[in-house]
């Protein structure tokens, strides 16, 4: 079976999960990147039952548009009762590493308004150790060459997104050659940095469900 395959089954199962939520008020979470992009496409027929959209970047905001789905601000909005997002990788305890696309900033603001978090991915996102992914970690632009010099203290090699800029106008340096058995000691080590806007490993707030997109079907795994 395709990997698009697999991400457009996993995106048709995260709209089915959340219909109930389509009520006509409800505010639905979307995130970014090519999962997430089928998981709008799967949306679009029940526009008139959706509240409204919130996007986690300018690209998801663009392909919702184009679906005559509604969107507003997040700032609009009082309660998100789901976020739907893909990830680069996603561990046993629902920790993942997000920002491949380098939306990772606006994917962690959502996900932290989010009542519930579920992640769509498929089969090969799911790993024993977090780390083979490069680490996206966005900066401030003037803070660069210092973070780069903290993060590879932290035993990574670091790269610079070359010409590449995120939505929120900063850099993004990826980590490359971690091996990373505590997500969340290590995202609060990176937070720690100044300089540092965020780091794309969502483990203080992890998934609370996986849809993986396996060849026998849509597997669920609840965060324990
Ligand atoms: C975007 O910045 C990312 O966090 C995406 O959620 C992640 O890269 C997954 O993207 P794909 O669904 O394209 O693999």
């Amino acid at each position: 079976m395709a990997q698009d395959d697999l991400k457009r089954a996993v995106a048709q199962a995260a709209v089915d999960r959340i219909s109930g939520h389509f009520d006509g008020s409800a505010v639905i979470g979307v995130g970014s990147g090519s999962t997430a992009d089928f998981f709008i496409d799967a949306l679009s027929p029940h526009r008139a039952s959706i509240g409204a959209t919130v996007a986690s970047s300018e690209r998801s905001a663009a392909r919702l548009r184009e679906h005559g789905l509604p969107l507003v601000e997040l700032n609009e909005v009082q309660t998100l009762p789901v976020y739907v997002d893909g990830a680069d990788e996603i561990d046993a305890g629902l920790s993942m590493i997000k920002g491949g696309g380098g939306a990772l900033t606006r994917e962690k603001i959502v996900a932290a308004v989010a009542d519930r978090f579920i992640c769509i991915a498929d089969a090969s996102k799911r790993v024993e150790v977090l780390g083979r992914f490069p680490l996206p970690v966005e900066v401030i632009p003037m803070a660069r060459a210092y973070v780069a010099r903290q993060l590879a203290a932290m035993g990574g090699a670091v790269r610079l997104r070359e010409g590449f800029v995120t939505d929120n106008g900063n850099l993004i340096l990826d980590v490359h050659g971690l091996t990373i058995r505590d997500p969340v000691g290590l995202e609060q080590s990176i937070n720690q940095i100044a300089g540092v806007v965020t780091v794309g490993l969502f483990a203080r707030r992890g998934a609370d469900l996986l849809l993986l997109g396996t060849p026998q079907g849509v597997v669920q795994f609840e965060r324990r």
